[in-house]
Order: structure tokens, then sequence, then C-alpha cells
């Protein structure tokens, strides 16, 4: 490792939480001389007085500009704090220069990176990818990125052989500059965290960070069914070799060098690879997922059995169109990972039963139109938060439709809960950001999840509903 990239360097670090943590305790190990700086209080959190002790200085309760004032060699900023703030901006202007972790991570990883982009599917994907790769003998396979394994608690762990599995979100791609993974995969591209981006062309470039410097010895996976894709892809100007993956347009191009679904088995480049018969993952959008999957799979040599028992194996990841409890003919559903209208789109076109709608949450300033397509089996809607007024105006278009508001969550659920008849799915799909009431979806959904067991425990169906 190039000691000198840290030793005796001054650090800032922008925004503490998982992140800022995990790169202030490896730096500290480097030789850095670190000052950590977050917006919030940090009262309570063990790992602080932990850093305190090793020399890492806290500067907490707001983004001071007089921070700018000491003789910064670089700055790292956690991903979830947008470029706009007005720290980032005045470092900017002073040429300090601004980090990622992943950035940081790439300059000193051994072994093969493996990158997971796209506005929705990358965390099954990328969860689909380590239990392929840990399952084979040949090499070690670590986990980390937006997943919620901050990358800088991985990388001393490597050796050159080694795999590293990156879910990549773009808050962590912006910024990227010599970030280097040998095998991309780009799962799709919708409309996303305008809020941060700004714009969509500005979302849509920080995606394709992750192949900027690819090589002809690198692989881009993506998704050939979303022609713009496609087309961003071939204007992107990258290096590497393309395989592309497809459940829909299956032509020449595919058939050659990708992999796809067709007469319910999955091949690759031409060559048998699975039936989809056993497959435990609901949806189209998850045979995408395990595609793209399937395509490093193959890139790293795995056997097809093998792939199919790890394939016909996974139930899914927490929080992500995941079943909870099937009581009564009810089945209960926690998609609290769906933050945005796309997400929610593939959670409704995931059932053919009619739906109890549950939805609500921070108001990033969109309205919820866009549904309106998927809506057909929705046979009660039971909103809150910030937005539950604006997706009113939505669903009060829907014919027999009933709309209810609630205070939270768990309000929202009761209700649902008791108006759900046999035959039904109770669905969490928020269609928004947490943050208005909670502190990340995982508490959202772990939220709906301790309200619906308390309920089957304190007011179980009865059993001729
Ligand atoms: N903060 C400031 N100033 C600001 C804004 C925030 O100081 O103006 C501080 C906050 O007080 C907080 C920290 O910055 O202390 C940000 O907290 P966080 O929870 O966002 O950060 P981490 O725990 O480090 O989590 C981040 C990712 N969060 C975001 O990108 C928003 C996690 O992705 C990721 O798992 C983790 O790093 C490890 O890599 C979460 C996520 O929601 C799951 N990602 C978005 C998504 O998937 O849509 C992109």
């Amino acid at each position: 490792m190039n000691q000198e990239l840290f030793d005796q360097k001054n650090i800032l670090i922008i925004g503490y939480a998982m992140t800022g943590q995990s790169v202030a305790e490896f730096l500290v190990q480097k030789g850095a001389n670190v000052t950590v700086n977050d917006r919030g209080n940090l009262i309570e959190d063990e790992s602080v007085d932990a850093l305190i002790r090793q020399g890492v200085k806290f500067v907490t309760g707001g983004h001071p500009l007089s921070l700018l004032e000491q003789p910064w060699d670089y700055i790292i900023k956690n991903p979830g704090i947008p470029y706009s703030i007005d720290i980032i901006q005045a470092a900017k202007q002073q040429n300090i220069p601004i980090y990622t972790d992943v950035e940081i991570a790439s300059w000193i990883a051994s072994g093969d990176i493996i990158g997971i982009t796209g506005s929705n599917g990358k965390t099954t994907t990328t969860q689909l990818i380590y239990n392929l790769l840990k399952a084979s003998d040949q090499f070690e396979t670590y986990l980390s990125g937006n997943i919620g394994i901050p990358v800088l608690s991985q990388v001393d762990n490597l050796n050159p052989k080694d795999q590293l599995v990156m879910e990549l979100s773009s808050f962590q791609l912006e910024g990227t500059q010599k970030f280097h993974p040998h095998i991309a995969i780009i799962c799709n591209i919708y409309e996303a965290h305008l809020d941060y981006h700004q714009t969509h062309d500005n979302y849509i470039q920080a995606k394709l960070k992750i192949t900027q410097n690819q090589t002809e010895n690198d692989y881009l996976i993506y998704r050939y069914d979303q022609g713009e894709l496609t087309q961003l892809i071939k204007e992107s100007g990258t290096q590497a070799i393309l395989i592309p993956f497809s459940v829909q347009c299956i032509d020449d191009v595919v058939r050659k060098t990708g992999v796809y679904f067709e007469n319910e088995a999955i091949y690759y480049q031409g060559e048998y690879v699975m039936s989809t018969q056993h497959i435990q993952l609901p949806g189209q959008h998850n045979l995408e997922n395990i595609l793209a999957a399937i395509a490093v799979a193959k890139l790293k040599k795995l056997d097809s059995k093998l792939i199919a028992d790890v394939i016909n194996q996974y139930t899914g990841v927490a929080h992500r169109i995941q079943v909870i409890e099937r009581v009564a003919g009810r089945t209960f559903v926690n998609d609290s990972k769906a933050t945005n209208i796309t997400a929610t789109i593939t959670a409704l076109k995931s059932f053919k039963e009619p739906i109890r709608y549950i939805g609500g949450g921070l108001d990033r300033g969109n309205g919820f139109d866009e549904l309106i397509p998927y809506t057909g089996q929705i046979q009660g809607a039971y909103l809150y938060g910030e937005t539950k007024h604006k997706m009113k105006e939505t669903f009060d278009k829907l014919p027999g439709v009933k709309v209810r508001l609630f205070d939270n969550l768990e309000q929202a659920t009761e209700q649902a809960y008791y108006d759900a008849q046999a035959g039904e799915v109770i669905l969490l799909s928020p269609c928004c950001a947490s943050w208005d009431q909670f502190d990340h979806f995982e508490q959202r959904g772990d939220c709906f999840v301790k309200t619906v067991k308390a309920l089957l425990k304190q007011q179980p169906y009865k059993k001729e509903n």
C-alpha cells in the first residue's frame, strides 16, 4: 500500500455516520491527522470517544466555513452529503481535493473490483453476485458499499486474487476519478435522486462514472432491454467489453455476447446455464438481476450447476419486496426500500392479487400520477407522512379505491390489517424516502414488520375471514 497517500496527511472527513467512522478508523491506522466534521451532535456515539482517544478531532453541530482555514491535504465526504452544501462548494473554490471513500479504496484495493450500480435492483444483484462468488473455492470474496458495509472497512483484508463486490450509489460514484472496477454492472437507469443531483443528466453522468476508467481488459454488463441505457453506453465511449443482459429483446447481439432468458431457461452466450423453474424471487425485475449476476459468475468461470444451486436457494433482500408473513390467506410484503416511483411500480407489478397499498414519506417535490397505470389491483390506499395529501390527489383519481390518511406508519398498517381480506396482499412500498419520520428505510421496514407481528398476536384473523 502507498503509505505516503495517508501518513502525516491532514485530512478532513465531512459527515460521520457509518462511512465517516470507517474512514476515520482506516486513516488513523495509516498515520494521518484526522478531523471529523458533522452537522449532528454525535453525543451518544461510543465510537467517537474511541477515535478521540486515538487523536481524532471532532467538530460537530454544523459546518463552519472557518474549518477551511486549516491546510487540508484533502477532504473525504460522506456520500450522503450533497456537493451543493456551502462548505463543499467553498472547499472546491479553494481547490481542496474532495474524495469519497470509494475513490480512496480504489487507490489501494488489491484484487478485482466488481461494481454494481443502477436505479433499482442493485442491492439484490450485489447480494446475488456475492453469494455466487462466495460459493466458489477459487478466491475469497468481500462485500461492501451502499449495501451497508463501508468499503474502507474491507480493503485491508484484500489479497491480489480476492474479489471485492461493491454496491455503488450515484452519490458514491459522483466525484470518483480513478475508481476502476474490472467488472461493472449497470442494472438500469430511471429518474431518481433529483434533489441530490439536481438534474437527470447529472444523475446519469454519475452512474456512467462506473465505466470511465475501464479498459479493453474489463467488462461492462448492462440491461439491453432499456434502449436509453444502451444508447448512453454507446455514447459514453467505454473501452470495456460489453455484456448485455435481456429478458425481452433477444437478438443476435445478445445471443452471441450476452446473457438472456428464453424458453423458461437462462443462457450465456448461447450456452444453457439453468432452468428458471425453481427460482424463488418474484417478478421480471428479479429475473433481470439474476441475469446480471450470472454474467459475472460466468466471467469468473463458475460451474452452471453451482450457479443454479445458489440462485435457486436465494429468497431475497430484507426490505425489498420481501414476504414477511403469509397468514389466513393474506400476504404481508415489506418493500420499505422503495424510495421512488419506479421501485413502487416494480412492486405493484410483482403481484397478481388484490393489494392494500401503504405508502408515503419525505416530500421531494414530485407528483405520483405515474403510478396510475399500475394501480389496477389496489383496493385501498393507506397513506401517511409528508406526501400523504399529494398521494391522495393521485389515488382519488382511481375509481373504487378507498383512500385513507394517517399520522404515521403504525396507524396506516393497523387499518390495512383490519381491512385486508383473504387472498389479498398488504404491501408497504412507500414510493418516498423515509427521512420525514425515520432515520432510514431499514428502520421504517422494521417498524412495519413489528406492527404486523404485534397485530397478528393481539388480533389474529378469525378463520372464516
Ligand atoms: N450530514 C452532515 N451534513 C449534511 C448532511 C448529512 O453532516 O449536510 C451527516 C449526517 O448527520 C450523518 C451523515 O452525514 O451523520 C450521513 O449519514 P448517512 O446515514 O447518510 O451515512 P452512512 O451511514 O455513512 O451511509 C452511507 C450511505 N448513505 C447514503 O448514501 C445516504 C448508505 O446508503 C451506505 O449503506 C453506507 O454509506 C455505506 O456505504 C444508504 C442509502 O440510503 C443505504 N443510499 C441511497 C440509496 O440507496 O438510495 C443512495
